[in-house]
């Protein structure tokens, strides 16, 4: 069957064919999530139109102020993957502890974490959007109601990481560990259709990502690096772009399609960056490491293998294209402090 018409359900369920003991619970929980991506695009996508900017005046968790899609999203996913009988606990970048499946629902053996809208202080200026999620297993017995304990495993315990990105079209990009598929929404048909299959990140960057503002900030590796990047050779080395957009989402999506590196690293105002580990960071070092790329912390960890103590964790990162992370980890791990 031709690219175009495969949509997200058909892949899913042709994948599950591969693995004889599959039950079909995975396959049904990213059509779920799927369909909540369907809504909270069309919101996304609206945004202009309707009463529906500008700050509630309430606060979230981390003292931000959250604004209406914000609210709307989180809502949306939780409502829309609550009742399918195949999660046994969710947390959510927006919610202080964990979410507990209600009593009225059957419990399932995933857990699913996610950040509903990332980057949504971008959305008055008509700026790329996205939601991030994150499956693991769960390790408390069947039947019982799920535990933070489900939602603190290390990254590498994903089963399924992924996102959805709400840009100039909606796309959906995720991974089940056999590579990375993207699945662009056809608003005609109002089907995610194949249309980036097995996704590779370049070896070679061409791009890096970074808020260049916090520059007086950084360790003296980092600020060496930025500067490496930045400048020629003559044996015919070019300077890399700088691209930063401001939402993960848009700015890994780009860079997984293009090739490049993007980093929130510590620095003297942020001791541990600002992104966090179980909504932010171990799904897109699933995805990248799917990818062919690398995910480390510039303190000799992968992303992968943290082990997360708390449910709104925040880690640095340093993300994308094997050779860039190999360079950045070189001068970081050579700097003089
Ligand atoms: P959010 O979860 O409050 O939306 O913040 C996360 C966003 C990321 O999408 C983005 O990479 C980062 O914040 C940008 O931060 P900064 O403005 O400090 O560069
Ligand atoms: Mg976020």
């Amino acid at each position: 069957m031709s690219n175009s018409f495969m949509t997200i359900q058909r892949f899913i369920l042709e994948a599950e064919k591969k693995h004889p003991k599959a039950t079909g619970e995975l396959s049904a929980l990213l059509s779920d999530l799927s369909l909540a991506a369907k809504v909270i695009s069309l919101e996304v996508n609206k945004a202009g139109l309707v009463d529906i900017l500008g700050y509630t005046g309430d606060h979230n968790i981390h003292g931000e102020k959250v604004k209406k899609l914000d609210i709307f999203s989180n809502e949306m996913m939780i409502h829309a993957m609550n009742h399918g009988g195949h999660l046994a606990v969710m947390a959510s970048e927006e919610e202080e502890g964990i979410i507990r499946i209600p009593e009225r629902h059957h419990l399932g053996k995933y857990v699913l974490l996610f950040d509903p809208l990332d980057g949504s202080s971008n959305i008055d200026a008509n700026v790329s959007v996205g939601t991030i999620f994150s499956i693991y297993k769960r390790i408390s017995p069947d039947g019982t109601p799920g535990t933070i304990s489900d939602c603190l495993q290390p990254g590498h315990m994903q089963v399924v990481a992924g996102y959805i990105v709400y840009g100039s079209s909606t796309i959906m990009v995720y991974t089940a560990g056999d590579g990375v598929h993207g699945f662009t929404l056809d608003p005609a048909f109002g089907e995610f259709l194949l249309s980036h299959k097995d996704i590779k990140i370049p070896t070679k960057a061409k791009i890096y990502s970074i808020n260049e503002g916090n520059y007086k900030y950084w360790r003296p590796g980092l600020k060496k690096y930025i500067k490496y990047l930045q400048d020629a050779d003559d044996r015919g080395r070019e300077p890399y772009s700088a691209r930063y957009i401001g939402s993960m989402v848009a700015d890994i999506h780009r860079n997984l399609l293009y090739g490049g590196i993007f980093i929130y690293p510590d620095d003297r105002r942020n001791p541990n960056g600002k992104l966090r580990l179980l909504y932010e960071c171990n799904p897109m070092a699933f995805l990248i490491e799917q990818a062919g790329g690398r995910a480390i912390d510039g303190r000799g960890n992968k992303i992968l293998d943290l082990k997360p103590t708390s449910l709104h964790q925040r880690v640095p990162i340093y993300i994308g294209s094997k050779e860039a992370v190999d360079m950045v980890e070189k001068f970081i791990s050579e700097e003089e402090i």
